[in-house]
């Protein structure tokens, strides 16, 4: 059971702000009564409901470990930065990313390729494995090289399938006049806090240099130093880059990093996410939940056709920018490298978006994403989500994360009546349990979503272009209005904790080396400061 969920169904029943009644059908029938993820009038707009705590509705993603049985071990895949040996063959582990496997309970080190014969079974006791420190000349440490062309993250794929990592950049000192410059902390005045993740915190700063105002995403090293976890800030510089293309999606400024942090400068969008947004108007006309879902559509059909799974679609990572125009965020979870028809397997993303596929085990591709758009899509025109456990705070067997995935899997979605006839099928379409009758998933792929007759009245290429004029305009009063942010962010104190000597000494810098980064068009946008 997520902290979210029980936090979330704790909240919902001790502050049972009453449910609107009548309009909407309850998802599903052993609930009994409707139950809403936005679920009472605030006392005026923009404050919170009696006793409600928001904190609860801003749910992480996560990346479930991927483990591998065998005669009792429990392996799983593993980098090694010293030099280690097959317990099997007494062979060198050797290679780029996860080249060996390593049982969680008793420590035994394997090859991959041997881990499926290994016959002494696990004791469950800790052995010490076969790891020596590395020699002085560091020839054989693995986490330089890696750290520039980093096997992906969790699929052990073979290292040429893995798109090329950018060329790092080259440190400040030994630029050429005129070329990028690095960026440092110093550059700029940390203003306000405006998100926070499990492992990430999100600032508002601004480059003093300029005053333009950006987004900082500051990760400590220390809790990414975990194997499976460094991966996520590869992918997600890669995909960054990728995405600085496209005006639906978050670009990247620059990347820099301290002894003890990484930090990621991202354009800063100013009006807010769509959970904050939700949380303030319970449900959406149809007419704007159009327009956001057709812009959402169209940011993940450039991911996906640049090899990108998004696997991360909420309300808490669609931003909409000054004009209301929506830019999604946070690339973390990305799978990239993925070509049409490949699939891949790691169970991750936030509970109540994870499509069946996910939770069946099953390989899955670019259909996971138009799941989660069905969730959204629902989210924004009921209100609450098609899975709402409204009485699961009763209950302690509903009140778990399985019993979310069982409803997931199994419980047919009942759609609002209120809702219009082509709304109802957009999100039947989205919300197939089977992906390969998903709508976006058949032979014309995204051309089936543009044709549908809930997008009739969207004029793509205009929608493309920013020509079409949003729905909502947030309320803001000057570029560093924070109105559209929550308050258990903003009036968080921004500093951030000095450094720690014994941290540090803890953590492999080897594994960060090549993370600097500039974007060579903001860079000359700012020139022209
Ligand atoms: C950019 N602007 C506002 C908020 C953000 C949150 C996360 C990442 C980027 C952001």
């Amino acid at each position: 059971m997520s902290a979210f969920w029980t936090e979330f169904l704790n909240a919902a029943a001790s502050h049972p702000c009453p449910a609107v009644p009548g309009d909407l059908l309850s998802p599903f029938d052993i609930y009994g009564s409707d139950y809403y993820l936005f679920p009472n009038v605030p006392a005026a707009p923009g404050m919170p409901c009696a006793g409600e705590d928001r904190s609860i509705y801003r749910r992480g993603a996560r990346r479930w470990r991927k483990l591998y049985r065998v005669n009792g071990h429990i392996f799983q895949a593993k980098r090694f930065n010293r030099r280690a040996f097959c317990a099997f063959c007494q062979d060198r582990i050797w290679g780029l990313g996860r080249q060996g496997f390593k049982c969680i309970q008793c420590k035994l080190l394997v090859h991959k390729k041997c881990h499926k014969l290994v016959q002494k079974p696990c004791s469950n006791e800790h052995v010490d494995p076969i790891e020596v420190k590395d020699d002085a000349n560091g020839e054989s440490t693995l986490g330089r090289a890696s750290s520039v062309r980093r096997v992906s993250a969790e699929e052990l794929a073979p290292a040429a399938e893995t798109p090329p990592a950018p060329a790092p950049s080259a440190p400040a000192h030994d630029l050429e006049p005129g070329s990028q410059r690095q960026y440092s902390l110093d550059d700029f005045e940390l203003i306000r806090v405006i998100g926070r993740g499990s492992y990430a915190k999100v600032l508002m700063v601004e480059l003093k240099r300029t005053k333009r105002i950006y987004a900082m995403k500051v990760i400590k090293k220390a809790l990414v130093t975990d194997d499976e976890d460094i991966d996520w800030v590869q992918t997600e510089k890669h995909v960054f880059e990728t995405a600085s293309n496209h005006p639906f999606l978050v670009g990247l400024h620059s990347c820099f990093q301290t002894p003890s942090r990484l930090f990621f400068v991202i354009e800063f969008v100013r009006g807010g996410d769509l959970m904050f947004h939700m949380q303030r108007q319970r449900r959406l006309p149809e007419e704007h939940a159009r327009f956001y879902a057709a812009e959402i559509s169209l940011a993940l059909h450039f991911l996906h056709e640049r090899g990108v799974i998004y696997r991360d679609l909420k309300l808490d990572n669609v931003l909409l920018d000054h004009e209301g125009h929506i830019k999604l965020t946070d690339y973390g979870m990305c799978k990239e490298g993925v070509r049409p028809g490949d699939t891949t397997s790691t169970f991750c993303g936030t509970p109540n978006y994870i499509a069946p596929e996910i939770l069946r085990g099953e390989e899955y591709g670019f259909s996971v994403d138009w799941w989660a758009l069905g969730v959204l899509t629902y989210e924004m025109l009921a209100g609450r989500s098609p899975f709402d456990i409204a009485q699961a705070a009763d209950n302690p067997d509903q009140n778990t994360e399985d019993y979310l995935f069982q409803v997931i899997l199994e419980k047919t979605i009942r759609i609002p009546r209120s809702l219009s006839v082509k709304a109802a099928s957009v999100l039947k379409g989205f919300l197939n349990k089977n992906p390969v009758e998903r709508l976006g998933c058949g032979e014309n792929g995204f051309l089936d979503i543009v044709n549908h007759p809930f997008f009739k009245s969207i004029e793509w290429e205009m929608l493309e272009q920013k020509q079409v004029v949003p729905p909502f305009k947030p309320r803001l009063e000057g570029e560093r209005d924070l109105a559209n942010f929550p308050p258990e962010f903003t009036d968080e104190p921004v500093h951030l904790t000095p450094d720690n000597d014994t941290v540090i000494a803890d953590i492999d810098q080897s594994e960060f080396e090549g993370f600097e980064y500039v974007n060579p068009l903001l860079m000359s946008l700012e020139d022209c400061v």
